[in-house]
């Protein structure tokens, strides 16, 4: 038995992000013991090892040292707190104010913020969408499928998912997939605009804040900050489309490129 933690994880997922960024805090500056250990969740390993263990085939999963298996992002940092209590990201009871700000900015993030994380990565990944992403987006799902293939491998067969499995060649009739989830998730034509603005309104109210304070809560990290690593980082950084916008002055609108807004500072 290994006496690091396992992370079960894929790079671009949304909620192994956050769970990395904590364990890895934890290591360098909390009490994690002998640390952990990343490793890539293929499709062999969720098969044969995570479903019939935890009967779930999503990331991030987490096997402690003692062998407790730990799934949900939110469950994982809850139970690995009470295990490694130094250096806590949960503020005490006694701060309740920013206690709640912690809970509620991980929510917002894990369920509110979800929606356009999600949004750009399949908009921008359908064909005629400019700006594209398809092709780093499909590299990225084979870089998980067929961690060992070349980069035209890895393309060839993260394309043959997206078709075979998700609708993007046809995403008004899917009934699985990326495209039907965003309909559950309250994404659709009508209500695309206003999840665009929600988006602006918070990425806007972040770079203001993270122009003076290092941390949502001030000096240093939290849940929140964790939390806000779902989308900040396996979505809005490392996709292309975002990531790019991130990197400039450049606003995309929803059909091409509109001109640039003015800098925030
Ligand atoms: N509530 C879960 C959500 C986990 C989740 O949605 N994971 C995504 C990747 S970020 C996944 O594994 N999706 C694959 C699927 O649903 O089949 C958490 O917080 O960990």
């Amino acid at each position: 038995m290994s006496t690091r933690y396992r992370l079960f994880s894929w790079e671009h997922s949304y909620f192994s992000g956050k769970v990395r960024a904590y364990l890895r805090y934890k290591h360098y500056f909390g009490d994690l013991g002998d640390g952990y250990e990343d490793i890539l969740a293929t499709p062999e390993l969720i098969q044969g090892l995570l479903v019939p263990a935890t009967g779930s085939n999503v990331v991030p999963q987490v096997l402690t040292p003692d062998g407790e298996w730990l799934h949900d992002s939110s469950e994982i940092i809850d139970r690995c707190e009470i295990r490694h209590p130094q250096q806590p990201v949960i503020p005490a009871p006694e701060r309740p104010r920013q206690r709640l700000a912690a809970y509620l900015i991980e929510l917002l993030a894990d369920e509110w913020m979800l929606v356009y994380g999600f949004w750009e990565r399949w908009y921008y990944s359908l064909e005629g969408s400019t700006p594209n992403q398809l092709d780093f987006n499909a590299q990225q799902w084979g870089a998980f499928i067929n961690p060992r293939g070349t980069g035209s491998e890895r393309r060839a067969v993260g394309q043959m998912m997206f078709r075979q499995n998700m609708a993007l060649d046809d995403p008004g009739k899917a009934t699985q997939g990326p495209y039907s989830g965003l309909v559950e998730l309250g994404m659709t034509e009508h209500t695309m605009d206003a999840w665009i603005a929600s988006h602006r309104r918070i990425m806007t109210i972040l770079e203001n804040h993270f122009d003076g304070h290092d941390f949502v809560l001030g000096g240093r990290p939290s849940l929140a900050d964790f939390g806000l690593l779902g989308p900040l980082y396996a979505h809005l950084f490392r996709d292309a489309v975002p990531g790019l916008e991130c990197g400039s002055n450049t606003r995309w609108s929803p059909n091409g490129l509109s001109a640039p807004t003015a800098p925030t500072r």
